[in-house]
């Protein structure tokens, strides 16, 4: 299953021909011994032709729940031989399944653990014996909710990430750098390490684009993008400030370890020509690259500002610019 391009609000289309439930179907996980009881349910839920996955103990339950997308866990607080809110707080303790809605079973008797099962994060229960139009509804209940919450969260994170990253090359842009290098230049209150900033430009950049055309252009940003990322360690941070200027932060690096990386980050820009699908030969691209790096604050001295930082390296890329591009100043 995934979610339809086209569809509404917690449609769903089956990719696989063979699956044929309708778009309301859902998966659903049910821990139940009592066979009276498995088979009302399985029946019950039969008429919204959900796909129902029926588990003989909370540990398979715990399992399936882990390897495998359910839309609602039903949970009986009537097992023989287990407790059902076991298996609540692991289902709630664990990331994949926080989200999954839990319906409880339980005997009218047990209002007790009910009430803890609510408070571990159940999200409803119903009473033996199993009523089949409120089981019904208490399912469908759940599942819809589920399904507009998982829609929220999707549309939140797709924002976030066009807020964040630059389309073109999928780097972060401007606005991540500006929120988070405040937090790199000051973890913890007062940071011991340096940290490095290098700021580097395509040269002559228009030239490329006049010579070869705005979509080649592109290329070379995202094979500039591909070989700066594929160059340092997955915790340094790399940005595309805008047009065909980057930024890389490196935590915990001082001033001669910056100078080695990013010697080595303009070689391996120059030393391997371009190959862009938009022409026919190889294009050969330069960068000038500057380089600071904010010193770590012992105590109580308050460390340089990002902003201030990235002052400096700009200063540095135009000492490169000036003085023939293709190099590292700092
Ligand atoms: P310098 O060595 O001084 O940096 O020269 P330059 O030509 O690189 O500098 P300039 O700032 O004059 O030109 C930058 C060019 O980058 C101009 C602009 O058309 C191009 N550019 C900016 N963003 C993009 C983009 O997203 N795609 C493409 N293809 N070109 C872009
Ligand atoms: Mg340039
Ligand atoms: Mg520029
Ligand atoms: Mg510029």
């Amino acid at each position: 299953l995934r979610e339809s391009t086209s569809g509404q609000l917690g449609m769903l289309v089956a990719t696989d021909s063979v699956q044929t439930q309708s778009a309301e179907n859902s998966r659903i996980l049910v821990v139940e011994d009592s066979s009276i009881d498995m088979d009302k349910i399985r029946e019950t839920l039969a008429r919204d032709r959900d796909g129902v996955v029926e588990a003989e103990n909370c540990a398979a339950a715990l399992e399936l729940a882990l390897t495998q997308d359910f839309e609602l866990v039903i949970v009986s607080l009537t097992l023989m031989r287990e407790d059902g809110l076991r298996l609540c707080s692991q289902l709630r303790s664990h990331e994949r399944t926080r989200q999954v809605p839990i319906l409880l079973l339980a005997d009218e008797t047990d209002m007790d653990r009910v009430a803890k099962g609510l408070e571990l994060g159940a999200n409803d229960y119903v009473i033996k014996p199993i009523d089949r139009n409120e089981l019904m509804a208490r399912t469908r209940t759940q599942v819809r909710r589920k399904r507009y919450q998982d829609r929220l969260r999707s549309n939140y994170e797709q924002s976030l990430s066009l807020a964040l990253t630059d389309s073109l090359t999928g780097l972060f842009n401007r606005r991540y750098l500006s929120a988070h290098l405040p937090r790199l230049l000051d973890r913890g209150g007062g940071n011991q390490k340096p940290v490095a900033a290098l700021l580097f430009d395509i040269d002559h950049f228009k030239i490329v684009n006049d010579t070869w055309g705005h979509s080649a252009g592109d290329e070379v940003l995202r094979e500039v993008a591909v070989r700066t990322s594929r160059n340092l360690r997955n915790f340094d941070l790399v940005t595309r400030l805008g047009g065909e200027e980057f930024v890389v932060v490196m935590p915990d690096t001082d001033l001669s370890a910056a100078m080695t990386v990013a010697e080595r980050l303009r070689r391996r820009i120059a030393d391997e020509p371009f190959k862009v699908t938009a022409g026919t030969g190889e294009i050969t691209v330069t960068i000038s690259i500057g380089v600071a790096v904010a010193e770590g604050t012992d105590g109580d001295a308050r460390g340089e500002s990002g902003d201030s930082l990235l002052r400096r390296a700009d200063t540095a890329l135009y000492r490169a610019k000036r003085s023939g591009r293709n190099r590292v100043v700092a």
